[in-house]
């Protein structure tokens, strides 16, 4: 049996079909495990739901901020915009079911046997992997509440900018989504830099890369993430990016977390246009 970790898929079923063959994953046995984004931009959304959906209790997903955005505008709090390319999901006769399915994912996947978290943006660096647990769960429980059309429609700001043990109500869940799903740059008290999308570059001094800053209650807990494809595939601090820009013609990268050994696989991933020829 193998665990997998998948990067974003953004929607685009063709490259997951040949990503699963080359990892000659087996439904019977395998474990798939996804860094979020499954939908948004790419032309298949719907086929990757399916897929994905069909796997039952043999897939995990953690949330990402294009998943979020569309349980947003399925609660008509926001317009799709077309280059999201979520028509067909809006329109699909299992509309329902796959808005059903998305909200009942959680914000990260944890490994004890692996020491391996997974979260679609990475780990906010001044909390631990229990506090992160927790917090996580802060926002999980109002999502498959009545309250989680409420939570939506107070899910989109960039303020707070950071952490606070004493936040509380909207504030509190706005930003414990927003370290979850869109994190980039951090500065070294805790703010987060949500304007910046560039490359490892891209901010001057005090930013830094989530992960480039040291986090003491870490220990040696590996970090998968996706969320970041200006950076790519990368590996640093033990920490793992896995989003290689598929939707943009990049590549869609799977990792097994069951080795010993690294075991990155990625597949070379068509433009949107050849992706359905
Ligand atoms: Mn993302």
């Amino acid at each position: 049996m193998a665990t997998w970790v998948i990067g974003d898929v953004q929607g685009c079923w063709g490259a997951l079909k040949r990503l699963l063959g080359k990892l000659q994953f087996d439904p019977e046995a395998d474990r798939l495990w996804f860094a979020g984004d499954l939908i948004g931009r790419g032309v298949q959304a719907e086929a990757v739901l399916d897929f994905v959906m069909g796997l039952g209790d043999r897939a995990s997903c953690v949330l990402g901020n294009h998943d979020l955005n569309l349980l947003a505008i399925d609660a008509g709090l926001r317009r799709a915009k077309p280059s999201d390319r979520l028509d067909g999901i809006l329109a699909s006769s299992r509309r329902a079911d796959y808005m059903a399915f998305l909200s009942r994912q959680p914000l990260i996947l944890w490994s004890d046997k692996h020491d391996t978290l997974v979260s679609h943006a990475g780990l906010y660096p001044k909390w631990s992997i229990a506090k992160a647990s927790a917090l996580a769960e802060e926002v999980v429980c109002v999502l498959r509440s009545s309250r989680r059309v409420s939570f939506l429609e107070n899910m989109y700001g960039d303020t707070p900018d950071i952490w606070s043990e004493h936040l509380t109500g909207w504030a509190r869940l706005r930003f414990i989504a927003n370290a979850f799903t869109r994190m980039r740059f951090v500065d070294g008290a805790g703010r987060l830099d949500l304007a910046t999308k560039g490359g490892l570059d891209s901010a001057a001094r005090p930013w830094r890369p989530w992960f480039d800053w040291p986090n003491p209650d870490r220990g040696d807990t590996r970090v998968i993430f996706g969320h970041w494809s200006t950076v790519g595939r990368i590996k640093k601090n033990n920490a793992v990016g896995l989003d290689s820009g598929c939707v943009w013609g990049g590549e869609l990268s799977a990792i097994q977390i069951d080795r010993d050994h690294d075991n990155i696989v990625a597949e070379p991933c068509k433009s949107l246009t050849d992706e359905l020829s």
